[in-house]
């Protein structure tokens, strides 16, 4: 039997109604066979960044899965298909994209596929989050590189 591994998904989405696509998307996650003990991290609000179109919602969750990391990604994009996701162009204003920050200590660069997530440790909208709810994965220092990035936490839960 496969082992559980501990995966953390960065939400955002700015088109539509972008908190309750936000919600929606972390309880379909934890619904997803294979995949349990979802902990999601406050909202937060952020100014678009290389993207364009009204603010952010973004959060972060973690999760623990027995599906590879290649299932997890195909799941998160069904999860953006039913949530209306259209691709016109790269960093398209967006109803919901799901990215695949982390999955246990894998380092995967396949060309559908790169993890860590690239981009994440430059952008604030991943790092408060992360660190809310996973602390130890994200530095003090990781965190002041990006602390001119506009980024508020608009729940408290
Ligand atoms: N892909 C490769 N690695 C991954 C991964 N780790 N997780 C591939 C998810 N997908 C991954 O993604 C394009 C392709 O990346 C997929 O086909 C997948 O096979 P996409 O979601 O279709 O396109 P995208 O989101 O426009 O591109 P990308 O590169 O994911 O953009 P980013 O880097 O995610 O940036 N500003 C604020 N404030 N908040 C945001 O949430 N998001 C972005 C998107 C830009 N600016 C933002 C925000
Ligand atoms: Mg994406």
């Amino acid at each position: 039997m496969r082992e559980w591994v501990t995966a953390f998904v960065g939400i955002g989405a700015n088109l539509g109604e972008p908190c309750a696509a936000v919600l929606n998307a972390v309880q379909v996650m934890a619904c997803l066979e294979g995949v349990t003990a979802v902990r999601r991290s406050s909202l937060y609000g952020s100014t678009p960044i290389e993207s364009s179109g009204p603010d952010y919602v973004n959060a972060v969750v973690e999760l623990k899965t027995r599906l590879t990391a290649p299932e997890l990604l195909a799941q998160l994009q069904a999860i953006e298909s039913m949530a209306g996701r259209e691709r016109p162009y790269r960093n398209a204003p967006r109803t919901l994209d799901l990215d695949l920050l982390l999955f246990g200590q894998s380092a995967i660069q396949s060309a559908a596929l790169t993890v860590p997530h690239p981009r994440m440790w430059e952008r604030a909208f991943v790092l408060l989050p992360l660190s809310e709810i996973a602390p130890d994965i994200v530095r003090a220092t990781e965190l002041a590189q990006v602390q001119g990035q506009t980024v508020h936490r608009i729940s408290s839960i």
